[in-house]
Parts: C-alpha cells; structure tokens; sequence
C-alpha cells in the first residue's frame, strides 16, 4: 500500500498479485474514475471502464470502443489520476512486454505476459507537476526546430517530381502558407529504403523546387531493407557486410516481407547498427539533402504473421494469456527472433522503434542542433527523439474528435510534438470535414494533411 502522507488517502494499494515467469498480475485500487492513460488508442481523453490492451502494432483504421483488442502503434504504461483530495499523481509500469488493464469503477487490473513489475509513482499537487516528474523521468522532451512547427503537406501516391511540383504550385496559387513539403514510400525504386527514384525524382528538378518554393523536406524510411539484388540496393548488402541483421532462433538471417518484397531487419541491439544506419542516412542525404526523417512500419510491421515461410514461433505459441485475443505475432516479427546479446523479440518488442529512433536521432544532430525526426512506433522515452503522428486514422467525424483525446494523451506522455493526419488518411474525405479538420489541426502542434494511396487528394 502506498499512502499520501499529507492527506492519509491511499494511492496504490495491491488486492491481488500472481508473479510467475510468462504471467503477471495485479490488481490495484484509485482513488477516483478522474483517470487518463494506457495507449496508445484512437479515443477520448478521459477513460471509461474497459479493457485497454497494450501492445504496438500495424494495424489501420482502429478505433478504441473499450474491449481488447482495439491498441495501435505505441506503448505507453501509465495513468493520470485525480485523488479523492483534488490532488493528482501519476503512476508508471516500466515494462514492454505485451499486456492488458482491466478498468472498472475504483480498480485497475494489471494482465502481463512476461517481464516484471516496476512501477514508479509521481506525486504532483495539480496535474501539471505530476506530469513534468514523470517526463523528467524518461526522458522527454526534445526541441523542435521552428520549421517543423508550421504546416505540412504530404499525401501517398506522388509519382513524380511533376505532380510535386503541381502541389507546390497550387499552394501558391491559392495563397496557402505551406512550409514542408513530404514524400511517402514513392520515391524509391521498389520501395526499397535508401535507393532513391532518380528518374521519377531526379535530384536537380527536386533541388530546383525546394529552393524555388522555398520548403523543407521530409521523406519517410521505412525499417525493412528489402534484398532486391539491383545495383541501387546498397543496404542489404552492406547489412550482411557488416552481420547486423536480426537473426531468427536457428541464427539465420530473419526473414520477413514489407513494401520492397522479401526484407530483413536490422538489429539496432547490434554495436554496429547505428554506424549502418547514419552509412545510409548519408547515402540518401548526398542525393538529395533531406531536412528530416520520417520513419514509418517500425513497430516493426511485417506482411507475414511470423517469420515468412516459418509462420509464428512455437516457443510462445501457448502463452498463459494473449492480451487482445489475437494472435501477437499476427503482422510482425516472431517472439523467438534472437538480438544481438541473446534477446529474444518477446523481451524486446517496443524498443525496436526506440533504438532507430536513437539512431537516426543521432545521424541528424551531426548535421543541425535541432533534429526533427516522426516516428509512428513509440514508447515511453520517444520524447526524447522524435515527434508522433497518430497513423491510419479514418476519414470520418468521431474519428476526427477522438484526436483531440490522443494529442492530450500524448501531450502528457511526454510527446506533445504530434498530431493526426489532417483530412483524415484512411478512405475520401469531404469538403466539409476536411474543413473542419484544417480548423482544428492548425492547432495539432503537428500539423500535416496526409492522405492514402486511392483516397481522393
Ligand atoms: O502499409 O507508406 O501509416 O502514413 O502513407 C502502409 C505508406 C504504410 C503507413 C503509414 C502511412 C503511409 C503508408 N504506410
């Protein structure tokens, strides 16, 4: 039991408590329903009673109705909570491992699968100072240069420099202030990271129009390197060159599928993976310089439930419990998949997206002070290195209220830079939600309208 002293209200006290090796449990009371947490999810910001599973994935177009199953792309662990006496603490679980919380009136259930128990708890008088405790303790958060708080244009689907520079043109046209331009999967050959596209964006033309409209640029890297054997796929071979690859649990190479076709990972545990990493960073950079990066598929996503060819591992086939009631390895990278030093992808899941987040963090700050880096996977400690948007949120109007709940969610895990896609991403837009969308995220303090592939501009 842990007490307030000053008002004698008890804060923490555990009502259950099973500890074995794949299971955890516990079951604590709080001292009001005044609770916000548990992500990340498409939602309100004040939770009702439900299920709230935690667990980062690839999934698109989810929206939380408070039964499991409904988590996307981050793992945050902890709650806000408003106490009997009006103050407010804020309490943490540091653990990756895949979990659910049972919320019901006056309790919140703990179900871990693996990994142990270690919560922090931080004491504020108001909420404010409960959550800056919390922030100064992992870490967040990093300054964003200037640009990166203006407004940006990005869609899915730009096929060539030309329809580029259609884009730019219209913002002038309609005297639209715009101050950073995207590029999405496009821009390479295949898909296939770090091989940029020099035919249908040929550097020059592509120079010629940031300087001519005066924008910033952004494109996106996504964390599988495909094997394509063509002459501009120079990670993979660098990556077997260099035997930072993720290795599966009979230590070959892990085989998996993204955009660029069969694809391997790398092993951000592995000493020489940031030196790979900042190789091509710095490849793509000396064709067309880039002002920052934005990094997408990285919880990590993967086409096939498993390894591909294997399907998903034996080893944690029959885990006690299965937080969601689907199958964990469904779209990413089997539990038994070895790190570097030994450690198992079950141990290692979420911190996939924060190492390359470190890293590319770190190539960036060689170039500027201010690193603008946008990640979708994340996890408590992202703060630190990069901004988030909310993935493939649906066109539709509840939709566009519950990224009101999500930014303050983020906002006090300790990630304020973010934002949803303006417009909506998933499916048409109409003018009038799109509308009202602009209006409301010119105040996201990531504003960018983005946009699928077969959705209308
Ligand atoms: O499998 O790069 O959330 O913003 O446009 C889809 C294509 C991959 C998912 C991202 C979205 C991006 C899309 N990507």
């Amino acid at each position: 039991t842990v007490m307030r002293k000053s008002t004698q209200e008890v804060i923490f006290t555990t009502t259950n408590l099973i500890f074995s090796q794949l299971y955890l449990e516990l079951t604590t009371s709080i001292p009001t329903m005044n609770i916000y947490g548990f992500g990340e999810r498409l939602y309100k910001y004040q939770l009702d009673a439900g299920t709230y599973t935690i667990f980062p994935r690839d999934e698109p177009a989810i929206t939380e109705d408070g039964t499991a199953g409904h988590n996307t792309y981050g793992e945050q662990t902890s709650y806000l909570v408003r106490e009997k006496s009006g103050l407010f603490h804020m309490n943490f679980l540091k653990n990756v491992n895949p979990k659910e919380i049972v919320l019901t009136s006056g309790t919140v259930k703990y179900k871990v699968v693996g990994g142990i128990f270690d919560f922090h708890i931080f004491l504020g008088s108001n909420p404010e100072e409960a959550v800056q405790q919390y922030q100064q303790y992992v870490g967040a958060w990093t300054v964003p240069p200037f640009w990166s708080l203006g407004y940006h244009q990005s869609r899915w689907g730009y096929k060539s420099f030309r329809q580029f520079e259609k884009v730019l043109s219209n913002y002038d046209k309609y005297d639209i202030p715009l101050d950073v331009i995207w590029n999405d999967i496009d821009y390479m050959i295949q898909y296939t990271p770090f091989a940029l596209d020099t035919y249908n964006f040929p550097p020059n033309e592509m120079n010629r129009l940031l300087k001519q409209y005066k924008k910033r640029w952004v494109p996106i890297i996504d964390a599988g390197i495909g094997t394509k054997r063509i002459k501009e796929n120079i990670a993979y071979p660098r990556a077997q060159e260099l035997g930072i690859l993720l290795k599966n649990a009979k230590g070959e190479e892990f085989r998996g599928s993204v955009w660029p076709g069969d694809s391997r990972f790398p092993d951000f545990f592995h000493p020489k993976a940031e030196q790979f990493w900042h190789e091509m960073l710095e490849h793509l950079d000396k064709q067309l310089s880039f002002d920052g990066i934005w990094l997408d598929m990285n919880e990590v996503a993967n086409f096939c439930d498993g390894e591909c060819g294997v399907g998903p591992s034996q080893k944690y086939k029959n885990l006690p419990f299965t937080p969601g009631n689907t199958n964990l390895e469904r779209k990413t990278i089997s539990f038994d998949a070895v790190h570097y030093g030994g450690i198992e992808e079950f141990y290692a899941h979420s911190l996939f997206g924060l190492l390359e987040q470190k890293a590319t963090y770190n190539y960036l700050k060689k170039k500027t002070p201010l690193p603008f880096i946008l990640t979708r996977a994340n996890m408590f400690g992202t703060g630190k290195y990069a901004a988030h948007w909310f993935g493939d949120t649906t066109s539709g109007w509840t939709e566009m209220r519950y990224t009101i709940g999500e930014l303050l969610n983020y906002n006090m895990w300790g990630i304020p830079h973010s934002g949803a896609d303006i417009c909506g991403f998933m499916k048409d837009t109409t003018p009038e939600l799109c509308a009202r969308w602009t209006q409301l995220g010119v105040f996201y303090p990531f504003s960018r309208n983005h946009n699928e592939l077969t959705a209308r501009d």
